[in-house]
């Protein structure tokens, strides 16, 4: 028994080897969620506890990962603020927030409505999971969930949210306040009921210059993280295509940036050295089969000090994903041999 390696890793402990798991791991690439796809829809799934937390141990019993990502969505604790969604297949919100009032219809009455299946799916998984392997939580960022609730979908570079953070920043900046608020609170749920660890992905990150999102953005980022951090939870930050705004993430309070593949872990490590670093191989490079996968591994693994470095790739793994890839960079990660 190596106890939790995600939590040496975050805190930047001395590991036996390097943990490694992959974002998207529970759906997608596995044919044994496609086959609980045909008769199950994404939304029954993730609302089922029996069934989600079925799916989030899925990876773990193909693959030796050293996590368990709590099969849910982004979009999952919104229904309690009054959103409605569906997936098409990504979030498709029924009535996009543009105003004052859509702002003001936000509201969360009692944080034990912010989608308690997730909550009780993360008790499930960690009662379910051996105790050498984490259980992570999750939720999407203040900006990231706002590019959704103000554009209405995934847009490329969401111009009405762009648009309407030029034209209304006092408006955006209630909406982040509330979404800030309500994700702490649901972080921590999560921390209760077991997630040794919580991920917030920002996946849309990049859209605006460096000065915007220290104005509009970064406050309300600040105070999630701030309020998750002293409830003693580790927090690992996820940031895509967001190259220049990298160096202003890692000054936000939390044990690990993830990063895309993008940027350079090793000098990330160099420009960090207090934080644990999650990452990074391009997602793409696992569609170029097994032989590429070891190649890009074995060169993440040859660049990137083994201290505070948690394997994973620089986003979510592609839905036609071959397996043996995956099976590549396990063997990439369990081959090393640390000093
Ligand atoms: O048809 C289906 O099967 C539904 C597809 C699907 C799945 C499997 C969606 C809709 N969400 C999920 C699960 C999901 N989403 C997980 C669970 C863990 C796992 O799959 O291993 C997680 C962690 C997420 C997170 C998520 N959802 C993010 C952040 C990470 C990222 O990929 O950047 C984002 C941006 C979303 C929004 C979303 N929900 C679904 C899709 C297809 C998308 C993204 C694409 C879009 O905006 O259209």
């Amino acid at each position: 028994m190596n106890g939790k390696l995600v939590l040496k890793a975050l805190a930047r402990g001395d590991v036996p080897r390097r943990p490694l798991w992959i974002m998207r791991q529970a759906g997608r690439c596995l044919p044994e969620y496609r086959d609980l796809r045909r008769t199950h829809s994404f939304k029954a799934l993730s609302g089922s506890p029996d069934l989600a937390a079925e799916v989030s141990l899925l990876p773990l019993k193909r693959f030796p990962f050293d996590a368990a990502i709590v099969f849910a969505d982004i979009m999952s604790p919104l229904p309690a603020l009054g959103v409605q969604f569906d997936f098409a297949p990504g979030p498709v919100v029924a009535d996009p927030i543009r105003d004052q009032a859509g702002v003001d219809a936000i509201r969360v009455e009692d944080p034990d409505a912010l989608a308690p299946e997730v909550i009780e799916t993360v008790a499930r998984v960690r009662e379910e999971t051996p105790n050498d392997i984490a259980v992570l939580g999750f939720c999407g960022a203040p900006w990231t969930l706002a590019a959704y609730l103000v554009e209405g979908r995934g847009v490329k570079d969401f111009p009405t949210l762009r648009a309407f953070a030029a034209a209304k920043p006092a408006v955006l900046d209630g909406l982040l306040a509330r979404l800030s608020s309500a994700m702490a609170d649901y972080l921590i749920a999560q921390a209760r009921a077991g997630a040794d660890a919580v991920q917030v992905f920002d996946s849309w990150a990049g859209l605006l210059s460096l000065a915007d999102w220290e104005r509009l953005i970064r406050p309300h980022l600040r105070t999630l993280l701030e309020t998750v951090g002293a409830s003693g939870v580790p927090r690992i930050l996820f940031v895509q295509n967001a190259p220049h705004l990298m160096d202003a993430y890692a000054e936000l309070p939390a044990e690990a940036i993830s990063v895309d593949w993008r940027t350079d872990v090793a000098e990330a490590q160099r420009r960090w050295p207090d934080r644990a670093v999650q990452g990074n191989i391009d997602p793409a490079v696992l569609l170029g089969g097994k032989d590429a996968t070891r190649r890009a591994a074995e060169d993440l693994l040859a660049r990137v000090e083994p201290r505070g470095h948690i394997v994973n790739l620089g986003h979510g793994l592609l839905p036609e994903t071959p397996l043996a890839s995956i099976d590549a960079l396990v063997e990439a990660v369990h081959n090393e041999v640390l000093p």
